[in-house]
Protein backbone atom coordinates (compact mmCIF):
# COMPACT_ATOMS: atom_id res chain seq x y z
CA UNK A 1 0.00 0.00 0.00
CA UNK A 2 1.30 3.34 -0.58
CA UNK A 3 -0.68 6.57 0.85
CA UNK A 4 0.12 9.15 -0.86
CA UNK A 5 0.70 11.90 2.53
CA UNK A 6 1.60 9.56 5.34
CA UNK A 7 -0.44 11.21 7.73
CA UNK A 8 -3.44 12.94 7.30
CA UNK A 9 -2.92 16.01 9.61
CA UNK A 10 -5.28 19.63 9.41
CA UNK A 11 -2.89 22.31 8.15
CA UNK A 12 -1.88 24.57 10.59
CA UNK A 13 -3.93 27.42 11.25
CA UNK A 14 -1.07 30.05 12.10
CA UNK A 15 -0.83 32.94 9.35
CA UNK A 16 2.32 31.98 8.02
CA UNK A 17 4.76 35.35 6.49
CA UNK A 18 3.58 34.54 2.80
CA UNK A 19 -0.31 34.90 3.76
CA UNK A 20 -3.07 32.83 5.64
CA UNK A 21 -2.74 29.01 6.25
CA UNK A 22 -4.37 27.30 2.71
CA UNK A 23 -6.34 23.53 3.79
CA UNK A 24 -5.42 20.91 0.95
CA UNK A 25 -7.43 17.55 1.20
CA UNK A 26 -5.00 14.71 1.34
CA UNK A 27 -5.06 11.62 -0.41
CA UNK A 28 -4.79 9.09 2.66
CA UNK A 29 -8.08 7.21 2.57
CA UNK A 30 -7.35 4.98 5.62
CA UNK A 31 -9.97 6.33 7.70
CA UNK A 32 -12.41 7.21 4.90
CA UNK A 33 -15.32 5.34 3.89
CA UNK A 34 -16.18 5.47 -0.02
CA UNK A 35 -19.41 4.26 -1.75
CA UNK A 36 -18.41 3.88 -5.85
CA UNK A 37 -22.04 4.08 -8.01
CA UNK A 38 -21.59 2.48 -11.74
CA UNK A 39 -24.09 2.87 -14.68
CA UNK A 40 -24.30 -0.94 -15.97
CA UNK A 41 -25.26 0.91 -19.36
CA UNK A 42 -21.52 0.23 -21.49
CA UNK A 43 -20.44 -1.84 -18.59
CA UNK A 44 -17.74 -3.40 -20.76
CA UNK A 45 -15.91 0.46 -20.43
CA UNK A 46 -17.30 1.40 -16.95
CA UNK A 47 -15.81 -2.33 -15.69
CA UNK A 48 -12.72 -0.70 -17.01
CA UNK A 49 -13.63 2.44 -14.64
CA UNK A 50 -14.43 0.37 -11.68
CA UNK A 51 -10.78 -1.65 -12.14
CA UNK A 52 -8.59 1.55 -12.18
CA UNK A 53 -11.30 3.16 -9.20
CA UNK A 54 -10.57 0.25 -6.97
CA UNK A 55 -6.89 0.33 -7.54
CA UNK A 56 -6.87 4.04 -6.70
CA UNK A 57 -8.70 2.75 -3.20
CA UNK A 58 -6.17 0.30 -2.62
CA UNK A 59 -3.18 2.74 -2.96
CA UNK A 60 -5.11 5.02 -1.19
CA UNK A 61 -5.44 3.00 1.79
CA UNK A 62 -9.72 2.99 1.77
CA UNK A 63 -9.71 -0.89 3.67
CA UNK A 64 -12.13 -3.04 2.02
CA UNK A 65 -14.60 -2.91 4.62
CA UNK A 66 -15.02 0.56 3.73
CA UNK A 67 -15.98 0.29 0.01
CA UNK A 68 -19.72 -0.08 -1.39
CA UNK A 69 -19.83 -0.87 -5.15
CA UNK A 70 -23.55 0.18 -5.90
CA UNK A 71 -24.49 -0.64 -10.01
CA UNK A 72 -27.01 1.10 -11.34
CA UNK A 73 -29.50 0.53 -15.10
CA UNK A 74 -27.65 3.46 -16.96
CA UNK A 75 -26.00 7.36 -15.83
CA UNK A 76 -29.37 8.98 -15.74
CA UNK A 77 -29.82 6.87 -13.14
CA UNK A 78 -26.54 7.79 -11.19
CA UNK A 79 -27.97 10.93 -9.06
CA UNK A 80 -30.82 8.72 -7.75
CA UNK A 81 -27.94 5.92 -6.53
CA UNK A 82 -25.34 8.91 -5.32
CA UNK A 83 -28.11 10.18 -3.11
CA UNK A 84 -29.85 6.90 -1.53
CA UNK A 85 -25.86 6.11 -0.62
CA UNK A 86 -25.13 9.41 0.92
CA UNK A 87 -28.54 9.44 2.53
CA UNK A 88 -27.64 6.42 4.75
CA UNK A 89 -24.87 8.53 6.29
CA UNK A 90 -22.18 5.90 6.55
CA UNK A 91 -20.49 6.90 3.56
CA UNK A 92 -17.93 9.98 3.43
CA UNK A 93 -17.81 10.10 -0.49
CA UNK A 94 -19.45 8.86 -3.18
CA UNK A 95 -17.73 8.22 -6.59
CA UNK A 96 -20.08 8.15 -9.88
CA UNK A 97 -19.11 6.15 -12.86
CA UNK A 98 -20.35 5.80 -16.25
CA UNK A 99 -20.12 6.15 -20.19
CA UNK A 100 -22.37 8.07 -22.39
CA UNK A 101 -20.62 7.65 -25.76
CA UNK A 102 -22.51 10.37 -28.13
CA UNK A 103 -22.18 8.19 -31.30
CA UNK A 104 -24.36 5.65 -29.74
CA UNK A 105 -26.69 7.60 -27.86
CA UNK A 106 -29.59 9.30 -29.86
CA UNK A 107 -30.21 11.48 -26.74
CA UNK A 108 -26.41 12.18 -25.49
CA UNK A 109 -27.01 15.76 -23.79
CA UNK A 110 -30.12 14.72 -22.42
CA UNK A 111 -28.16 11.80 -20.23
CA UNK A 112 -25.11 13.27 -19.83
CA UNK A 113 -26.54 16.25 -18.68
CA UNK A 114 -29.08 15.51 -16.56
CA UNK A 115 -26.42 13.06 -15.12
CA UNK A 116 -24.10 16.04 -14.36
CA UNK A 117 -26.48 18.53 -13.37
CA UNK A 118 -28.13 16.08 -10.85
CA UNK A 119 -24.87 14.93 -9.45
CA UNK A 120 -24.18 18.30 -8.43
CA UNK A 121 -27.32 18.85 -6.93
CA UNK A 122 -27.18 15.77 -4.70
CA UNK A 123 -23.66 16.79 -3.50
CA UNK A 124 -24.66 20.93 -2.70
CA UNK A 125 -27.77 18.96 -0.95
CA UNK A 126 -25.69 16.43 0.92
CA UNK A 127 -22.84 17.93 1.49
CA UNK A 128 -20.68 15.10 0.86
CA UNK A 129 -18.47 14.77 -2.19
CA UNK A 130 -20.32 13.14 -5.05
CA UNK A 131 -18.03 12.96 -7.97
CA UNK A 132 -18.35 12.81 -11.48
CA UNK A 133 -16.49 10.09 -12.59
CA UNK A 134 -18.28 9.79 -16.38
CA UNK A 135 -16.82 9.29 -19.60
CA UNK A 136 -18.89 11.56 -22.02
CA UNK A 137 -16.93 10.52 -25.35
CA UNK A 138 -17.20 10.93 -29.03
CA UNK A 139 -17.35 7.38 -29.45
CA UNK A 140 -16.31 4.06 -28.28
CA UNK A 141 -12.36 4.44 -29.08
CA UNK A 142 -12.05 7.54 -27.18
CA UNK A 143 -13.97 6.02 -23.79
CA UNK A 144 -11.04 2.83 -24.19
CA UNK A 145 -8.56 5.22 -24.35
CA UNK A 146 -10.03 7.27 -21.15
CA UNK A 147 -10.77 3.98 -19.23
CA UNK A 148 -7.26 2.70 -18.85
CA UNK A 149 -5.77 2.85 -22.09
CA UNK A 150 -3.83 6.44 -23.16
CA UNK A 151 -5.34 9.23 -21.80
CA UNK A 152 -5.35 7.47 -18.33
CA UNK A 153 -8.38 6.30 -16.21
CA UNK A 154 -11.03 8.43 -15.01
CA UNK A 155 -12.09 5.99 -12.59
CA UNK A 156 -9.07 6.24 -10.55
CA UNK A 157 -8.87 10.48 -11.32
CA UNK A 158 -12.53 10.12 -9.55
CA UNK A 159 -11.51 8.44 -6.21
CA UNK A 160 -8.51 10.95 -6.15
CA UNK A 161 -11.15 13.68 -6.18
CA UNK A 162 -13.25 11.79 -3.77
CA UNK A 163 -10.37 11.34 -1.33
CA UNK A 164 -8.91 14.71 -1.56
CA UNK A 165 -12.46 16.40 -1.26
CA UNK A 166 -13.48 14.09 2.26
CA UNK A 167 -10.23 15.27 3.84
CA UNK A 168 -10.59 18.77 2.74
CA UNK A 169 -14.49 18.88 4.35
CA UNK A 170 -13.39 17.30 7.53
CA UNK A 171 -10.28 19.56 7.70
CA UNK A 172 -12.21 22.58 6.94
CA UNK A 173 -15.11 21.72 9.86
CA UNK A 174 -12.02 20.90 11.95
CA UNK A 175 -10.83 24.65 11.03
CA UNK A 176 -14.10 26.27 11.42
CA UNK A 177 -14.31 24.84 15.03
CA UNK A 178 -11.14 26.08 16.27
CA UNK A 179 -11.60 29.79 14.43
CA UNK A 180 -14.83 30.47 16.35
CA UNK A 181 -13.34 29.39 19.63
CA UNK A 182 -10.62 31.51 18.99
CA UNK A 183 -13.21 34.36 17.85
CA UNK A 184 -14.47 33.89 21.76
CA UNK A 185 -11.51 34.36 24.00
CA UNK A 186 -9.81 37.09 21.53
CA UNK A 187 -9.85 40.46 22.91
CA UNK A 188 -12.75 42.68 22.07
C1 LIG B 1 -30.99 4.66 -22.91
C2 LIG B 1 -29.54 4.96 -22.80
C3 LIG B 1 -28.80 5.29 -23.93
C4 LIG B 1 -29.41 5.37 -25.28
N1 LIG B 1 -27.48 5.53 -23.87
C5 LIG B 1 -26.86 5.47 -22.65
C6 LIG B 1 -25.47 5.71 -22.55
O1 LIG B 1 -24.75 5.96 -23.51
N2 LIG B 1 -24.91 5.62 -21.29
C7 LIG B 1 -25.64 5.33 -20.19
O2 LIG B 1 -25.05 5.28 -19.09
N3 LIG B 1 -26.95 5.09 -20.27
C8 LIG B 1 -27.59 5.14 -21.47
N4 LIG B 1 -28.91 4.88 -21.57
C9 LIG B 1 -29.65 4.45 -20.35
C10 LIG B 1 -30.12 5.63 -19.49
O3 LIG B 1 -29.04 6.12 -18.71
C11 LIG B 1 -31.23 5.16 -18.52
O4 LIG B 1 -30.80 4.03 -17.82
C12 LIG B 1 -32.55 4.84 -19.23
O5 LIG B 1 -32.94 5.91 -20.04
C13 LIG B 1 -33.66 4.53 -18.22
O6 LIG B 1 -33.92 5.68 -17.40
Amino acid sequence: MRVTEATHRLAPLRPEASGPAALVGSHDGRHLRIAVVCARYNDEITRRLLHGAESKLDECGVSTEHRLVVWVPGSFELPLGAQSVAHTGGIDAVVCLGTVIRGATAHFDFIAGECAAGLQRVQLETNLPIVFGVLTTENFEQALERSGGAMGNKGSEAVETAIEMANLLKDVSLAGAALRSRGRTAPA
